[in-house]
């Protein structure tokens, strides 16, 4: 852990299908959110799909301005003492989701290419950092491109979840910032290089997250978008600030 609060952004995954009767329930009348967290909003552009943890305990939890959100209770009672709940240090949960239940819902996510992406499992999703939903982004995320990758190569580890081909084959890296050491799809490079087998593979993985992220940070170009052709360090505020204008972004401390 880090000194001091770390800043995330979350992102709000509207969830729009799929998913159990409880889920079809609590949709009927509700907007439902699944709330991922993100240290690199300007990615956006590049969702593939949303990563929850299959053995995680999650809730639903009533945000401030009615709508749902779906995180882990430990996310929500932090959310609620930073203006996200309707009132300050209460969490309203209004229903319980293991993991595996969240699987395979169809998702809208701000700025994605894709108009719908799906919910899918990885299995380093931690429910002790953020709120235990985390945006896929293949191009730049080392642990997202070796988890996607695993799902589409293995078909017994899609068959062990439930999961369709059909949510994941489609899905390739989508390249949106250019970089002067790894090209632009920086993940797949960097995981190749590194020769990462799986998303099981500790070490090397946490050694690429470190080369992807200085790489895409310092001296990320984005190639995509409204800000194309400027500096990443340059416009991540912006494209947050754009998404928290719009309703599908909020800031998020911890
Ligand atoms: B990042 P830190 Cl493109 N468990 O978002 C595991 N990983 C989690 C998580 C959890 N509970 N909550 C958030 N994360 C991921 C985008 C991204 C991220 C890119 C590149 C690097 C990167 C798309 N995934 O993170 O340990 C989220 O993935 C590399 C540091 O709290 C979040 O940002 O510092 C990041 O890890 C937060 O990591």
């Amino acid at each position: 852990e880090g000194v001091g609060p770390q800043e995330y952004t979350i992102i709000l995954i509207k969830v729009v299908g799929g998913g159990n009767e409880k889920m079809k329930k609590l949709m009927q009348g509700n907007k439902v959110y699944l709330a991922a967290a993100t240290l690199r909003p300007e990615t956006m552009y590049g969702q593939t799909n949303c990563w929850i943890g299959p053995d995680i305990e999650y809730g639903a939890y009533r945000a401030a301005d009615g709508s749902v959100y779906v995180c882990t209770e430990r996310s929500a009672k932090n959310m609620s003492f930073q203006g996200l709940s309707r009132e300050v240090g209460k969490v309203e949960l209004i229903e319980t989701f293991n993991g595996k239940e969240l699987l395979g819902l169809e998702l809208e996510a701000p700025l994605a290419e894709h108009k719908i992406i799906y919910s899918l499992p990885m299995m380093s999703v931690s429910a002790k950092k953020g709120t235990g939903v985390v945006t896929c982004v293949p191009s730049d995320s080392p642990d997202d491109y070796a988890a996607l990758r695993d799902l589409k190569q293995k078909e017994a580890l899609r068959e062990k979840f439930g999961i369709k081909a059909e949510w994941v084959i489609p899905f390739e890296p989508i390249p949106i910032i250019e970089t002067p050491t790894y090209g632009n799809v920086c993940a797949k490079v960097i995981v190749e290089e590194l020769k990462i087998t799986s998303q099981n593979d500790r070490p090397k993985l946490d050694l690429a997250k470190e080369l992807a992220y200085k790489e895409g940070f310092y001296k990320g170009k984005i190639i995509i978008g409204e800000y194309k052709g400027e500096m990443v360090s340059e416009v991540k505020v912006k494209i947050r600030q754009e998404l928290i204008n719009k309703g599908t972004a909020l800031i998020y401390y911890e």
